[in-house]
C-alpha cells in the first residue's frame, strides 16, 4: 500500500486530498495529532483513531496524543485531579493497545494551554468568532443540554492546539469535523495556516444499528469489558446479512456494526482473519480482506453467528492487553 492509500484508508473525509497528497509525498518527520477527553475507560470510538495513529506511524509519521485536561474539565468530566488521574490511565491503555511509545509523544493539554501566549491567541481567536459558531461546533461533542461559555471557548482551544503542538496533520472521528472547519476558516486571522484535517468514520449503535455508538447512551465496547461482556455484546448486535441495511419504518438510517467493526478495527489490525466452524457446516472460512467477508455475508456463504464468534474473539484479542491496565 502506497503511503496515501495508508494515511487514508478507512478515513471518512480528509479536507483536503491536494493537502493530504503533499503530506503523504513527504512524510517523514511530519506530525499528526489526535486529542481525547480524559475520561472513563479507553472504548472502541478511541481505538478507532488510535488505529488510525498506528497506520501513520507506519507512513512514516511522529504521533502525538492530546490528553486533553483541559478540555475535559471544560466539558464537565470532573476535577482536575479526577482529569489528570484518567489521564495517566488512558495513557497506559493506548500503549497496551497498540501505540508504539517510542513514536508517540503523550502531551497533557495544561502542559502548555495556560502559558500566556497560548491565553492571548485564544482571546484573538475569541474575537474572530461568533457564539453561533461555536456552539455549532460543539454540537456533536458537547456533555449536558445546555451549552456553557466554557464549552464556547474549548474548539477554540482545539483550535489553537493544533498551532501550539506544531501539528500537520489533525486527526479525529466525524464529530470532530466542525471543530476542524471553525480552525480552517479563523487560524489564518492570527497568520496560521488553515491546518490539513482527516476524520474517521462513526460506529453505529451496536444493538440497534442507528445512530452512533456513544458511551453515554446504548451498548459500547470498552477496556473494562470482560471476554463474556464482549460476546454478550456482539451477539445481541444487529447484524442482518447486508452492509446495507434498510432504513426503520420511521425513516433512520441504520448501518451494519458488526461489518463496520470488522472494517475498522479488525482488519487494520490482523492481517488474516479466521471464521472458526465445525467441520459439519463447512470449516473454518478465511479473510484476507474485509470486501470478501462482507462479500460472503450478503451471500449467505458466512452466517451471521459465526461471523459474531469471530468478531468477539478478534476483539477480545485487541482489548486484553489493555484490559489488564485497569486491574
Ligand atoms: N474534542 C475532543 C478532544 C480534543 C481533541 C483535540 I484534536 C484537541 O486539540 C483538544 C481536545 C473530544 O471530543 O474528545
Amino acid at each position: 500500500m502506497d503511503a496515501y492509500d495508508l494515511i487514508t484508508r478507512n478515513a471518512s473525509e480528509v479536507v483536503t486530498e491536494d493537502e493530504v497528497r503533499a503530506l503523504a509525498d513527504d512524510s517523514e518527520g511530519k506530525r499528526a495529532y489526535v486529542g481525547y477527553e480524559p475520561s472513563g475507560v479507553l472504548h472502541i470510538g478511541h481505538m478507532l483513531t488510535a488505529n488510525k495513529l498506528i497506520d501513520l506511524q507506519a507512513a512514516g509519521f511522529k504521533v502525538v496524543v492530546l490528553l486533553a485536561d483541559v478540555h475535559a474539565y471544560l466539558n464537565g468530566k470532573g476535577t482536575f485531579e479526577e482529569i489528570r488521574q484518567t489521564a495517566e490511565r488512558m495513557k497506559e491503555q493506548f500503549i497496551a493497545y497498540g501505540l508504539d511509545e517510542s513514536q508517540t509523544e503523550f502531551v497533557l493539554g495544561s502542559e502548555f494551554q495556560l502559558d500566556e501566549s497560548y491565553v492571548l491567541d485564544l482571546h484573538a481567536l475569541e474575537l474572530e468568532t461568533t457564539l453561533s459558531r461555536a456552539e455549532r461546533a460543539m454540537a456533536e461533542i458537547k456533555s449536558g443540554d445546555s451549552v456553557t461559555v466554557a464549552q464556547a471557548v474549548y474548539p477554540i482551544m482545539q483550535a489553537l492546539d493544533i498551532v501550539y503542538l506544531d501539528v500537520d496533520l489533525a486527526i479525529g472521528g466525524m464529530e470532530q469535523r466542525k471543530v476542524h472547519m471553525l480552525a480552517r476558516d479563523t487560524l489564518p486571522s492570527i497568520n496560521e495556516d488553515a491546518p490539513t484535517c482527516l476524520h474517521t468514520p462513526l460506529i453505529a449503535d451496536l444493538g440497534s444499528g442507528i445512530g452512533k455508538m456513544s458511551s453515554s447512551k446504548g451498548v459500547t465496547i470498552s477496556m473494562e469489558d470482560s471476554t463474556e461482556d464482549i460476546e454478550d455484546k456482539v451477539n445481541g448486535a444487529f447484524c442482518p446479512p447486508t452492509a446495507d441495511p434498510e432504513p426503520t419504518d420511521d425513516g433512520e438510517e441504520r448501518e451494519n456494526p458488526v461489518l463496520q467493526i470488522f472494517e475498522y478495527h479488525v482488519f487494520p489490525r490482523f492481517e488474516r482473519v479466521v471464521v472458526e466452524r465445525p467441520d459439519q457446516y463447512g470449516g473454518n472460512l478465511e479473510y484476507d480482506d474485509y470486501e470478501s467477508l462482507e462479500a460472503d455475508l450478503e451471500s449467505g456463504e458466512l452466517h451471521p453467528a459465526d461471523a459474531k464468534g469471530a468478531l468477539a474473539d478478534y476483539l477480545d484479542e485487541l482489548i486484553a492487553p489493555g484490559r489488564e491496565k485497569i486491574q
